[in-house]
Order: C-alpha cells, then sequence, then structure tokens
C-alpha cells in the first residue's frame, strides 16, 4: 500500500543569517546556518516531516517563496531577521497562508535595543519562539508537527 507523503515544512531564513557562526557567537551562538539546517532536517526525519530549509537576503525572493507554500507547504517557520522589524510585505504574504507559522529568533530580541521589540510577524503567528538559539527552530518543529498532525 503506498503511504502518504510527508507534510512540507518551509523553514525560511532572512538576511545575514548566512553569516551565522562568522561574528557575535555570543549573540546568536557557534552554529552555522548549514549546521541548523542539519539538525533541523535529522528532526523533521523522525518527525515523518519534509523540510524545505531556505535562506535569502532579498525581501521580494522571501515573499515569492511565502506566496509559494500556500500551494505547496503544510507550515511554514521563519526567522525574518531584520525584516522583522520592518516588513510589512512579509506580514501580507504571510496573512494569505493559511497553516501554523511559527516566528523564531535565536537571541532574545526582548532583551536588546528597542527597535527589535517590534515584529510585524509576531502578529500573525501561530507561536513566537526567541532566545533559545538554534535550538528554537527544533522546538518550532516539534510544534509544527502537533499541528499538522492534528488539523
Ligand atoms: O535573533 C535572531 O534570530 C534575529 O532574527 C537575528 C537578526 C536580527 O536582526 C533580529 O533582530 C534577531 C540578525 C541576523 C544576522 O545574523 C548574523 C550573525 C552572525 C554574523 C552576522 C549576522
Amino acid at each position: 500500500m503506498a503511504s502518504a507523503a510527508a507534510p512540507t515544512v518551509l523553514v525560511l531564513n532572512g538576511p545575514n543569517l548566512n553569516m551565522l557562526g562568522t561574528r557575535e557567537p555570543e549573540i546568536y551562538g557557534a552554529h552555522t546556518l548549514i549546521d541548523i539546517e542539519a539538525s533541523v532536517k535529522d528532526r523533521a526525519h523522525d518527525l515523518g516531516l519534509f523540510v524545505d530549509f531556505r535562506q535569502s537576503n532579498s525581501e521580494g525572493e522571501l515573499v515569492t517563496w511565502i506566496q509559494e507554500a500556500r500551494l505547496t507547504a503544510s507550515a511554514i517557520i521563519i526567522n525574518a531577521a531584520g525584516y522583522t522589524h520592518t516588513s510589512v510585505a512579509i506580514l501580507d504574504a504571510l496573512q494569505a497562508f493559511k497553516g501554523p507559522i511559527v516566528e523564531v529568533h535565536l537571541s532574545n530580541i526582548f532583551r536588546r535595543e528597542t527597535f527589535r521589540h517590534h515584529s510585524y510577524i509576531s502578529g500573525v503567528a501561530t507561536g513566537v519562539i526567541c532566545g533559545l538559539g538554534a535550538k528554537g527552530y527544533l522546538l518550532a518543529l516539534d510544534a509544527v508537527a502537533d499541528k499538522v498532525a492534528r488539523s
């Protein structure tokens, strides 16, 4: 008997996250984005999920990927990095996505500069995880696995 395809979780990473591991480890940890991708994909395999893991420095590319996810993904995990605090365009794209959305930040944005305390994404997110480093991505994946299984 054919088994159902694993639900896809789109994991989006915004600008400069490709630089993780090269500086500011006291804020963002020592992991590279490639390390995080590997651990997220390992966990996804255990949870029966397929992860499409992407990074872009371009706001428009992130918007396009979120639009495409309406047809291809069951859930979105997003660390929009600096665009978290500025992007109405990413907010608008996420508003049109019907599945669970988990916002992740490596650092605790509320212990940092006040301009980082506001997120355009939190108002449309199912949940928000910040300050737990790379583990936040794994916690987000556990949360969406639960949501997708119940839907
Ligand atoms: O804590 C997070 O995950 C952030 O989304 C990271 C963003 C920051 O603008 C947000 O306020 C919080 C910055 C990502 C840049 O990361 C770098 C890491 C190492 C070297 C250069 C950039």
